[in-house]
């Protein structure tokens, strides 16, 4: 009886040093169906999945892959917003199932942030009718018209909005009315990269922002433990989590976080073409790179962002594959974790 103790204590051991494992489910083809290519991903509560493009020409609407682990995935037109094809939108899906989107028009002046309803009706409740545009930051205490590239709903009322521009800014907006709160940080000093920073996430109980730039994760805190994102610029410690040297990846590599697993998955297209890693935020050691040569396609394409979604209480990533048209879907293998493991004697 003592043997299998030892035995199945030891195996256990084993299991909690492993990487987590994802395990390719399918891909679902986009191709020829959608204006463009495909650039931003996200997921609601319910597992459905919610993309922009880019490339192609006029507007084109914000699209939805309802069921996308069934055997036929419905895409639909969740919203028509009027973007178009420029340099980036981003999708931000809040814990209501509202839609965030923004998209940089190439022009400070028109660039804009809209909010729509889980019907994909604007929400007339925010900012303007639903819309806030220009989108103003506070650079060094003068409001700044600015191009949003990325966006994230933070719980508790607010966003975390990157824009485009010399200088690279991070700014926190009031998720009401739009507005700045406090001012912008410089992401492009911070990090050495004056690039697109993508899916900035604010973790609370450790008071750290977590966001992909150009095929890095960085993360960046405050040494002033009761700072808050009401003030922005008291996060000024930039550390870099993962990823390769400078320019890996391509502006439009984007995140996800899944704050149960505490973990983060970033794409990247340097080093290992068309290839996801992901990160245990917990144990930043402890990284595991999804492809090229995986999906069924082949291999990943120019991987552009990626969301984490959960169905029937397990976790999946789901990856645009940007040159294919493609989203590939894993499923992570929770028997890399120790708590699986169950003692008897
Ligand atoms: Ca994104």
């Amino acid at each position: 009886m003592f043997k299998n103790y030892c035995l199945v204590a030891a195996v256990a051991a084993l299991a909690a040093t492993a990487s987590a494992q994802w395990t390719y489910e399918k891909h679902i083809d986009l191709s020829g169906q959608i204006n463009g290519s495909l650039l931003s991903i996200a997921s609601d509560s319910n597992g459905d999945l919610y993309l922009t493009t880019y490339f192609g020409t006029g507007d084109r609407p914000v699209y939805k892959v309802s069921d996308p682990l069934g055997a036929t995935p419905v895409l639909s037109d969740f919203a028509t917003p009027g973007y178009t094809s420029s340099n980036g939108s981003d999708l931000s899906v809040d814990s209501s199932d509202n839609v965030w989107l923004c998209h940089d028009t190439n022009s400070e002046a028109t660039s804009f942030i809209k909010k729509m309803t889980p019907a994909g009706t604007l929400d007339a409740a925010f900012a303007s009718a639903g819309t806030v545009s220009p989108v103003v930051f506070n650079v060094a205490g003068t409001p700044t018209n600015r191009r949003p590239r990325s966006i994230t709903y933070v719980e508790g009322g607010k966003l975390l909005v990157f824009s485009w521009g010399n200088p690279m800014l991070l700014q926190v907006l009031d998720a009401s009315t739009g507005a700045p709160i406090g001012d912008a940080i410089d992401v492009g000093v911070g990090t050495g990269i004056s690039d697109s920073m993508h899916d900035m996430v604010y973790d609370a109980s450790t008071n750290a922002i977590t966001g992909s730039l150009r095929g890095n994760l960085f993360q960046i805190t405050s040494s002033n433990a009761s700072a808050t994102l009401a003030n922005l610029p008291d996060y000024s410690i930039f550390t870099k989590l993962a990823g390769d040297d400078f320019p890996a990846g391509n502006s439009n590599s984007g995140g996800t976080w899944d704050p149960t697993e505490n973990l983060y998955a970033f794409t990247s297209s340097k080093t290992v073409p068309g290839s996801v890693t992901v990160v245990d935020l917990d144990d930043t050691g402890n990284q595991t790179v999804i492809g090229p040569a995986v999906s069924e396609s082949g291999h990943l394409g120019n991987a552009g962002d990626c969301t984490f979604f959960r169905s029937g209480g397990e976790l999946y990533l789901a990856i645009n594959c940007e040159t294919l048209g493609d989203i590939a879907i894993y499923s992570f293998n929770a028997q890399a974790s120790v708590t699986d493991w169950v003692l008897y004697q």
